[in-house]
């Protein structure tokens, strides 16, 4: 299966997932519901959820066993991306073709919809019929990839950095935190939650960490605006920073490259996350 096909099952796999753990936009408070739900549905390439169920299937588990993971790291996803596009922050109006929540609900609404979808995360994991140690596992390494130490304190160091001082090391720092957390928490949650044991966890997370800044460079590739501050390309220059993505992903695939056919579908994920268009 190629990564998109495999993208797009396990869009319909963790929609459903997140589907029955959104509240409904008939209940009260009609609204907090809607915009909570605005961002999810429909929702980006699913590519955080589509990595844990192949990291599970490349662990020897059917896919579907991961997913309360999958779907609660999409949840902080689309979190982080509803508070970062707030004035506040990035002041983005638009996403994924469609208003920004604060722009569709307004902004008091917008931060309490991330709010929610974040305690909707660690809700769908602590209440997800799990063996009780790998459910703690899953959720105390959750909220290590969502907290001070990596995506908040990511984004806290990406939007008070200093230009003049941010060199690729810095800028790498950011990036491992702000987003390839998220990535590798997706992939060890999803082999967690297969049963793997601490060899290939380990491995998992040193794959998971170059997949994800690898991702990121790729990001920093597609963004139009170069010269963000953050980002690798107004550093290293477009071709390094090319460079350095294919490099990051090669040093992955070399982690996984005898798990045989079962990682297959990991392996397709890796190369679309740092080879995308989109
Ligand atoms: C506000 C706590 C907080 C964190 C914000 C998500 C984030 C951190 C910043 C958004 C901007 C940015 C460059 C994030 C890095 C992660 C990233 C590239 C997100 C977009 O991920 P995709 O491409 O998005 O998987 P889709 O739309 O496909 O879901």
């Amino acid at each position: 299966m190629d990564a998109e096909a495999y993208l797009s099952h396990s869009a319909a796999l963790v929609d459903e997932f997140l589907e029955g753990v959104l509240p409904r936009v008939d209940e009260p408070p009609k609204d907090l519901h809607a915009a909570m739900r605005h961002l999810i549905f429909p929702g980006g390439k699913r590519l955080r959820p589509a990595l844990a169920f192949a990291a599970c299937e490349a662990t020897g588990a059917p896919a579907r066993q991961a997913l309360p993971l999958a779907g609660a790291v999409e949840l902080i996803h689309t979190y982080s991306l509803i508070h970062d596009d707030l004035p506040c922050m990035d002041d983005d109006r638009e996403r994924r073709g469609r208003p920004t929540v604060h722009v569709a609900f307004g902004e008091a609404t917008a931060v309490l919809a991330g709010d929610a979808l974040q305690a909707a995360a660690f809700g769908a994991l602590a209440t997800a019929d799990l063996e009780p140690r790998l459910c703690r596992d899953a959720i105390r390494d959750l909220a290590e990839a969502a907290g001070a130490g990596q995506l908040v304190g990511g984004q806290f160091d990406d939007l008070h950095c200093d230009r003049a001082s941010l060199d690729e090391t810095a800028i790498e720092s950011i990036h491992r935190r702000k987003s390839a957390a998220l990535i590798g928490v997706a992939i060890v949650g999803g082999a967690r939650l297969a049963g793997a044991d601490p060899d290939r966890l380990q491995r998992l997370r040193r794959f998971g960490s170059l997949l994800g800044l690898g991702f990121q460079i790729a990001d920093d590739l597609l963004d139009r605006h170069h010269d963000e501050v953050c980002s690798m390309v107004r550093v290293l220059g477009a071709d390094a920073a090319r460079s350095r993505a294919e490099e990051c992903l090669d040093r992955a695939l070399a982690l996984i490259e005898d798990l045989g056919r079962p990682a297959d579908a990991l392996r397709e994920l890796a190369r679309f996350a740092v080879r995308r268009n989109r």
